[in-house]
C-alpha cells in the first residue's frame, strides 16, 4: 500500500500550497489526512479533488501516518513533531525548531539528499525560505570552483510572514495609493499607513525594511544567522564565512537574494552561466540587454530557483556576484517539504517492495 501522510497546518499559507503541489504532482500517497489547531479543525479543504476534513491536532491523529509534514510555527514543531514520531511517523518539518539539531538532516533535496536517510530523531527538516533559493544557485558553483565565502543581502517578500503579512502589506497599499506626496517628505508614509505595522517593525508599502526575524547576538537577526548556519551545515562547510543582511521588500511572494561569492579557484561569468545551466532545480536568466532578469514577478508559482547578474568580480578573479529570485512559498516553503516527503515515501515503498 502507498504510504499515508499528514499534512500539519493544513489551513495556513504553506499548507494551501501543500495541497496544491500534492495535487498536481506525481501521486504517490495512499491517504492523505489534514491536520490543523482546533481552531481550523472541522474545515473542509480539497486536496487531490477529494474534499477532506481538517482533523484537530491531538496524538491520536497520527496513528497510521507514515509521513507528516509540518508547517507550523518553532513552538509548535517542537510540541508536536516528536509527539508524531513516537506514534511511528517520520517527520518532515519546515520550521526552524530542529534545523541546527546534529541528529536531524537539514534537506535541500538537489542539493544534499544522501543526508536524508540518517535520522535518529526521526525528524527531517526543511531549509529555511531564504536560505533555499540562494543554495539552489551556490551550491553547483561551490561543486565547480570551492567555496570559501559568502556575503548576502536578501530581498524577502512579506509572504514570508504568512497570511498576516500578504494582508498588511495590501492594506497598506491600499492606503498609500493616490497620494503622490507621500514618500517625498518625512514621516508622510508613516502617517499614512498608521498603527498598524502587522508582523513588520516599520510600514512596508514605499519602503524597504532591513529587519526580518528576531533580534539575535550582537545585532544579528534570527534570519541573518539561518542564513549562515544552514549554508555550513547544507553544503558541508562548517567554517564557511557568511555575513548576511536580511530585508523586507513590498513583494507579495518570492524572496530575492544578491549574492557575493569568493571561490577557492578563479571563476568566469561564462562558466558560471554554463554550470547553472545544468544544475537541477535553478533557471538562468540572465540578458540585461533585453531586459531578462531573474525577478519575483515572473518567479512566483514556479518551481525554480531563478538565476542571473552573473558578474565575474571586477577585483577578484576569485569572486562572483550574482542574483537570485524563488518563490519562498514553493522551493522556500511547500515544494522543498514535499520533495523531502517524496524521498522518505520512495524509500518506504522500496522497503515494501524487498
Ligand atoms: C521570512 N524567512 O521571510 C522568513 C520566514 O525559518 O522558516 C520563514 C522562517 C523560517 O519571514
Amino acid at each position: 500500500p502507498s504510504p499515508t501522510l499528514a499534512v500539519v497546518g493544513a489551513t495556513g499559507s504553506v499548507g494551501t500550497v501543500m495541497l496544491e503541489l500534492l495535487s498536481s504532482r506525481r501521486n504517490v500517497w495512499g491517504e492523505i489526512r489534514l491536520i490543523a489547531t482546533a481552531r481550523s479543525a472541522g474545515k473542509m479543504l480539497t486536496c487531490r479533488g477529494e474534499q477532506l476534513v481538517v482533523r484537530e491536532l491531538t496524538a491520536e491523529a497520527f496513528d497510521g501516518v507514515d509521513v507528516a509534514m509540518f508547517d507550523v510555527p518553532d513552538d509548535v514543531s517542537a510540541q508536536w513533531a516528536p509527539v508524531a514520531v513516537a506514534r511511528g511517523a517520520i517527520v518532515v518539518d519546515n520550521s526552524s525548531a530542529f534545523r541546527m539539531d546534529p541528529e536531524v538532516p537539514l534537506v535541500v533535496p538537489e542539493v544534499n539528499r544522501e543526508v536524508a536517510g540518517y535520522r535518529p530523531r526521526g525528524i527531517v527538516s526543511s531549509a529555511n525560505c531564504t536560505t533555499a533559493a540562494m543554495i539552489m544557485a551556490v551550491a553547483p558553483l561551490h561543486y565547480e570552483y570551492g567555496l570559501r565565502e559568502l556575503v548576502l543581502a536578501s530581498y524577502q517578500s512579506a509572504s514570508g510572514a504568512g497570511q498576516y503579512g500578504i494582508d498588511t502589506l495590501h492594506d497598506q497599499l491600499t492606503k498609500v495609493a493616490g497620494d503622490r506626496l507621500l514618500g517625498s517628505r518625512p514621516g508622510n508614509v508613516r502617517q499614512a499607513v498608521g498603527d498598524d505595522l502587522g508582523p513588520f517593525p516599520a510600514p512596508l508599502a514605499l519602503n524597504v525594511v532591513p529587519w526580518s526575524g528576531q533580534l539575535a547576538d550582537l545585532g544579528w537577526s534570527s534570519e541573518e544567522l539561518k542564513l549562515r548556519n544552514e549554508s555550513r551545515k547544507i553544503l558541508g562547510i562548517p567554517a564557511l564565512k557568511v555575513a548576511a543582511t536580511c530585508v523586507r521588500v513590498p513583494v507579495v511572494t518570492g524572496h530575492s537574494v544578491a549574492v557575493h561569492a569568493v571561490f577557492a579557484s578563479e571563476v568566469t561569468a561564462d562558466g558560471a552561466r554554463q554550470v547553472l545551466r545544468n544544475a537541477p532545480g535553478v533557471i538562468l536568466v540572465d540578458d540585461p540587454e533585453a531586459g531578462e532578469f531573474p525577478m519575483p514577478i515572473d518567479a512566483v508559482g514556479t518551481d525554480p530557483s531563478w538565476v542571473g547578474r552573473i558578474r565575474r568580480a571586477m577585483d577578484d578573479p576569485r569572486a562572483l556576484s550574482l542574483f537570485v529570485t524563488g518563490d519562498n512559498m514553493r522551493k522556500g516553503a511547500a515544494l522543498n517539504t514535499v520533495q523531502i516527503a517524496e524521498l522518505i515515501a520512495a524509500e518506504i515503498s522500496k522497503r515494501g517492495e524487498s
